[in-house]
């Protein structure tokens, strides 16, 4: 009772001051590194069987890396603070919005109801700025969850937080959550646009270019060769680059260090709450023992490492070997960065850090594994579960010194009971995952969401779904509102889980009871620049009941699919000495319009643009049909003849005309065209080799007998310094702008 005054009181004072003044506190807008607030009591009231939470959401402001940087926050902190619930409990959360934006909270791998899911516009209403949204489920199971915003990027932002619901009687354990995360100083829809123009930046700060120079010196130059030659980008197991890795909001977590003595056992709730970064657990004290994964118990099973993809989480039981200080290191799979928590006090016992990977291992693995149409190959062999991880060969711990170490992998997970489905009608579907890097299009069956109808599946049958992953990164799909069962040779005792981690060229496949009744739930990938690409699927409950969260689903289910619809804007802006060279373009899943430009400084030297409108074709989308319009004035060219013999317009012309732009072997960019004037033109180039890890190389030829080479030296993710030689132009030096 004295809580809940005291919290009572508490709410009165926020309320009255967010009134006044529309902020929150200072010192619960205090979000820097080293000062987390905990402020988790006066949000919760207790009641027998209830359990109220009040989640304040605002703007906030973080500092990570010695920069100010803009971030989302609940109750004052990232991450969002901790809830904790007893089975069986009912939950009332109100979310109180105090942002302008709208938003949403999912409770991830929680049983609830479809309209409290938390899916914005497919589920439950949207948030709007500056209103509340009460939540009410019961809680039907037991385990470590977690809880995250479901719309746009705000995920990235630092809307997450740990969800325990411990089992009736509690258990004497001690337990530790550790709510892993990644942190970006960049704006994520900055992060977002970049990734859909292949920006290799992020690779320049990864150190992860596979460049040629690097290729030469690495005596790798056949191996680049070949993957160029198969039209692949440079290799890499994550998108983005991280300023910095997070457990519970901390580079490094030693809060409750001290509390253990040697010979303690400590339950580890890990949950990856990251947008995109699958971690690598070690511990420096020993085995770990795994005993739950994504909320559900596991018969207990004991490994040197296992790896948490994008969403998943896993409860570890380890014991402390005796005096002193252990790491528990999480490491991000491309390892340019690590985070830890430590248990113990004395002297520091560190883990070791994995060394780099050999990217040029995993070029070659992938070249060997890839068709010239950009089609994994299935070289005879039955891919799944994670028990044959090809990224192997780059990790230098096994690949130089062949120690044998247990890693986890889902074949090891088997649940202490039974876990067949119900009886009854087997209904069975078949997903290809698909995607390309060079447009960052992701996919199911080479569709988007929004492009995709809503699978139809009616109450009381059995979903068995076989996954093919056929593109080059591994992708955790989550399933909401249901478990499934990973069928993974433990027969009747298959693992239940809601998040499916699938690698490059493996086949899963996975069971679920169609339990609920009504609405429509998410199965996507939950890395969060996949999901907003589109990759995922929308079951849907035949027959279902209105949902009154959602009045209008025409209108609203038209919001859900705009995320993958979205159009991107991107630039190159020459300025040089001779002239004014770009092209500006606007992008998404399916259609690119792009124009160009030329400029000289001198009537003279006159100017050209040319604009397209174009449509990828295929899953690779290296074919690309267009329409485009031509401009050019440059007068004293007249008398000169194309290679085809046809009288140049280059000094006026005004045309519109049809072309095709094609991908070729060496990411060579082949161009055909016809215009109005029945003028032909073919052209072949290529933007951006990668001649060292800053250096790119640019080109093109075409049949108007007009050619340009240049260098680009990029010196930020936004500016480069360039120089280039045009047969119109000649010769300049400047700065390109990148955006
Ligand atoms: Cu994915």
């Amino acid at each position: 009772m004295r809580s809940h005054l005291r919290f009572t009181k508490q709410v009165l004072c926020w309320s009255l001051l967010l009134l006044v003044t529309g902020r929150l506190p200072a010192q619960m807008m205090h979000n820097t590194v080293s000062s987390t607030q905990q402020i988790r009591e006066p949000f919760v009231t207790h009641m027998p069987g209830k359990v109220i939470y009040h989640l304040y959401i605002t703007d906030t402001t973080v500092n990570y890396t010695g920069k100010i940087r803009p971030a989302i926050a609940i109750n004052g902190t990232i991450p969002a603070p901790q809830l904790d619930f007893t089975e069986g409990d009912s939950a009332v959360i109100y979310v109180h919005n105090l942002m302008h934006m709208e938003t949403s909270i999912h409770w991830h791998g929680l049983i609830v109801p479809n309209d409290q899911d938390g899916v914005p516009y497919l589920t439950t209403a949207p948030i709007k700025g500056h209103t509340t949204h009460i939540f009410r489920f019961r809680l039907v199971q037991n385990g470590t969850y977690w809880y995250h915003s479901h719309t746009m990027l705000q995920e990235q932002s630092g809307m997450y937080g740990a969800l325990i619901i411990h089992p009736v009687g509690g258990t004497k354990e001690k337990t530790e959550t550790l709510l892993l995360s990644d942190w970006t100083d960049e704006n994520p829809h900055q992060v977002e646009r970049s990734l859909h123009f292949a920006t290799d930046w992020y690779g320049i700060r990864k150190k992860a270019t596979q460049d040629y120079t690097q290729a030469i010196r690495e005596g790798k130059l056949g191996i680049k060769l070949k993957n160029e030659w198969k039209r692949m980008l440079a290799m890499d197991v994550s998108d983005v680059y991280y300023d910095k890795l997070l457990t519970n909001g901390h580079p490094v977590d030693s809060g409750h260090a001290s509390k253990y003595q040697p010979g303690d056992t400590i339950r580890l709730r890990i949950i990856n709450g990251s947008a995109s970064t699958y971690f690598w657990i070690q511990f420096s004290g020993g085995k770990m023992m795994v005993v739950a994964s994504d909320g559900k118990d596991v018969t207990p099973v004991v490994v040197d490492r296992f790896i948490v993809g994008v969403s998943e989480t896993y409860d570890v039981k380890l014991v402390l070997p005796g005096h002193g200080r252990y790491e528990l290191l999480a490491t991000s799979e491309d390892r340019t960065n690590h985070t830890s928590f430590w248990l113990g006090k004395g002297p520091a016992y560190p883990a070791t850090v994995p060394g780099r990977l050999k990217y040029f291992a995993g070029m070659k693995m992938m070249n060997d594994m890839t068709t010239g149409s950009g089609k994994m190959t299935d070289m005879g062999m039955n891919m799944s579960l994670q028990q044959m991880d090809m990224n192997t060969v780059m990790y230098p711990e096994i690949a130089d010194s062949g120690q044998q170490i247990t890693t986890l992998n889902y074949a090891m997970l088997s649940a202490p009971e039974k876990t067949t489905l119900p009886a009854g009608p087997v209904r069975e579907l078949r997903f290809e995952l698909t995607g390309n890097m060079s447009r960052y299009v992701w996919t199911m069956d080479n569709k988007t969401i929004s492009e995709s109808d809503k699978i139809l599946i009616r109450r009381g049958e059995n979903i068995r779904i076989i996954l093919t992953n056929n593109s080059m990164m591994r992708h955790p799909m989550h399933l909401h509102g249901h478990f499934f069962r990973v069928l993974n040779g433990q027969g009747d005792y298959a693992p239940m889980k809601t998040v499916l981690d699938i690698m490059p060229m493996e086949t899963d496949t996975l069971e679920f009871h169609a339990s609920e009744k009504s609405g429509d739930w998410y199965f996507h990938c939950h890395i969060l620049y996949h999901m907003m690409a589109g990759m995922g699927k929308i079951f849907s409950y035949e027959n279902s009941e209105p949902n009154p969260q959602i009045p209008d689903p025409k209108k609203a289910i038209r919001r859900v699919y705009r995320d993958d619809r979205r159009f991107y804007f991107g630039a190159d802006i020459g300025l040089e000495s001779n002239s004014s060279d770009g092209e500006i373009r606007l992008a998404n899943t399916r259609y690119l319009l792009q124009a160009e430009w030329r400029a000289g400084y001198t009537q003279e030297r006159g100017y050209e643009t040319e604009a397209h409108l174009g449509r990828f074709i295929g899953r690779q989308q290296f074919l690309m049909p267009y329409i485009g319009w031509d401009f050019r004035y440059r007068p004293g060219h007249g008398n000169e003849k194309n290679l085809f013999g046809q009288a140049n317009t280059k000094d006026k012309r005004s045309a519109l005309c049809l072309g095709v732009q094609y991908t070729l072997p060496m990411l060579l960019k082949a161009d055909a065209r016809i215009d109005t004037d029945g003028q032909v033109r073919l052209q072949i180039g290529r933007e951006d080799i990668p001649v060292s890890s800053r250096l790119r190389l640019n080109f093109f030829w075409n049949t108007d007998k007009e050619y340009m080479t240049g260098l680009r030296y990029i010196a930020t993710k936004y500016l480069s310094l360039s120089t280039h030689y045009d047969s119109d132009m000649g010769y300049g030096a400047g700065i390109t702008i990148t955006y």
